[in-house]
């Protein structure tokens, strides 16, 4: 298996030349000015950078230009890294098993696509091969295929499924897993939830009651509501972290599909403007492709 710092910076290739491909030309071109500053604050938020982290950028790099301790091409480059490094480094991560308090329950919502079942799967494998005792309710009773796709994940990883019919209420299912979860000592259970339902409004209220029978049959373990976002989204993915964290709340997010986007950059925008923790990324469709988010390593592979 590749090293997991080489796959990350393979899968974020495209960011990457999106973002400091286009810098590296502009740089090249002529000597740090007023201009150039502007140019570079254009390539940062058209690679979905965000206005208001690119704007911070680029006064960082201006008054280091003024005070001349940035002077050329890999001062520019040293800069931007240590200061996304840093925007990107405030965010705490959640711990996976919390003291005294078990199971931990982690709800997996977003909207409909931007793979929160393929996230569970990927996330029962990794926490199995931690050796914690891990479970899975299939609160997406939305779809028939939604129940089979969660089942083959739990197979594949070896974890047990607590699962009802398609149209079931998924309070109820979610209600028997967190029984089973109890009563097996599990250490984890994750619960997938659907993306799309008739309404909006009807998603929404559904995710509530599920956390609030969780909340209710598990009243001393904690309850984490983790947001996945696509990482193909671009902007759109702000806008979806303000709907469910009004709605339910959430307390992390999972960011996907970085491989093979130009857009990853959304990442950096995500961190400055709304403070959510980011707990994982998603770089594949494989049952392996999922890493712990880190800052440095993020940033660095953006560099190297
Ligand atoms: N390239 C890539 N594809 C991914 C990643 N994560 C998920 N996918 C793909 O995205 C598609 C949708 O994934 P699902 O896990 O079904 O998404 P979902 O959010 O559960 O979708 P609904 O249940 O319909 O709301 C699938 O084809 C996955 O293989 C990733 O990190 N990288
Ligand atoms: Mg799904």
């Amino acid at each position: 298996m590749a090293n997991p710092f080489d796959k990350l910076k393979k899968s974020l290739s495209r960011t990457k030349d999106n973002l400091f491909g286009k810098i590296s030309a502009v740089l090249g071109r002529e000597n740090i000015s007023d201009d150039l500053l502007d140019d570079i604050e254009e390539i940062l938020i058209e690679a979905d950078i965000g206005v208001q982290a690119s704007t911070r950028l680029i006064e960082r790099l201006r008054e280091s230009a003024l005070e001349n301790r940035v002077t050329d091409a890999d001062d520019v480059f040293a800069l931007l890294k240590n200061e996304i490094a840093m925007m990107l480094g405030g965010l705490k991560q959640s711990t996976v098993v919390e003291p005294n308090a078990s199971p931990v329950v982690w709800l997996i919502v977003g909207v409909n696509g931007v793979g929160k079942t393929t996230t569970i799967g990927k996330l029962a494998t990794l926490f199995a091969t931690e050796g914690k005792k891990t479970m899975i309710a299939a609160c997406d009773t939305f779809r028939a295929a939604a129940i089979d796709q969660i089942s083959i994940w739990a197979e594949r990883s070896g974890v047990e499924i607590i699962k009802s019919q398609e149209g079931a209420d998924p309070a109820a299912v979610a209600f028997d897993a967190a029984a089973a979860a109890r009563a097996r000592n599990a250490d984890i259970l994750l619960v997938d939830t659907a993306g799309r339902l008739h309404t909006k409004s009807n998603l929404m209220a559904e995710l509530e009651k599920i956390k609030r029978v969780m909340t209710k049959a598990l009243p001393d373990c904690p309850i984490h509501t983790k947001l996945i976002l696509d990482g193909t989204t671009g902007q759109n993915a702000l806008s979806q972290v303000a709907v469910f964290t009004d709605a339910i709340g959430c307390d992390g997010l999972i960011i996907t599909k970085l491989d093979g986007t130009a857009k990853g950059g959304v990442i950096i925008a995500v961190a400055e403007e709304l403070g959510v923790p980011i707990d994982y990324i998603g770089i594949g469709e494989g049952v392996y492709d999922l890493q712990p988010f880190d800052a440095d390593k993020f940033a660095e592979a953006l560099f190297a």
